[in-house]
């Protein structure tokens, strides 16, 4: 497989951390879309990102990578099947403040498995210092009952090295 090209797409729901994480590990001036929530906020969210971000991001001197981040609203997921086409690998940010995080994580897996059925996708879990009533048996039971076998790390979308982690995950499962 060439190296040329790659894109990546940032899925999840609304306040995972897709926009955060995107500004963490760009290396371009992360392209977004952020408009004020129309229904009041999302606990302290006022805005969301409505088309998609994008960004560049580089790592270790290979060529770049591009990143784009879906829209996590439903009202926007028309937006998906065009930003997910031609990716090669997929993020999916779960918020482990959620208390549905097992119902949001079988919704992003069967919306993406529908289109995209062999696509690689790593899972990321952000929020984890924010609750202590998640564990990460929570998510391998939901990918043990779908055989599914996506690598899960829990990671901060705002720490750069963090996200870098889980590119790299994304990436050896794409180059794998
Ligand atoms: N405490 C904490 N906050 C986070 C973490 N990841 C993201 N955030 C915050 O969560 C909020 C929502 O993130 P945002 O990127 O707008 O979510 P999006 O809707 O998925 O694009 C922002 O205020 C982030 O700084 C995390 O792991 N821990
Ligand atoms: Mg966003």
């Amino acid at each position: 497989m060439t190296t040329d090209n790659i894109k990546l797409v940032l899925a999840g729901p609304v306040g995972a951390g897709k926009s955060t994480a995107l500004a963490s590990i760009a290396d371009t001036a992360p392209v977004s879309t952020e408009m004020p929530l129309l229904e009041g906020g999302y606990g302290e969210k006022t805005t969301t990102t409505v088309a998609m971000d994008f960004a560049t991001i580089n790592l270790d001197g290979e060529p770049p990578l591009f990143v784009y981040g879906l829209p996590g609203q439903d009202h926007f997921s028309f937006m998906r099947s065009i930003i997910l086409e031609g990716a090669l690998g997929v993020i999916l940010l779960l918020n482990a403040a959620d208390a549905n995080i097992a119902e949001e994580c079988t919704y992003w897996l069967d919306a993406l498995r529908k289109t995209h059925p062999e696509t690689p996708i790593v899972i990321g879990i952000t929020h984890a210092d924010c609750t202590m009533s998640f564990s990460l048996g929570q998510i391998r039971a939901v990918l043990h009952e779908r055989g599914e076998m996506l690598p899960t790390l829990t990671i901060d979308a705002r720490n750069r090295q963090q996200m870098h982690q889980l590119v790299r995950a994304l990436l050896s499962e794409i180059i794998d």
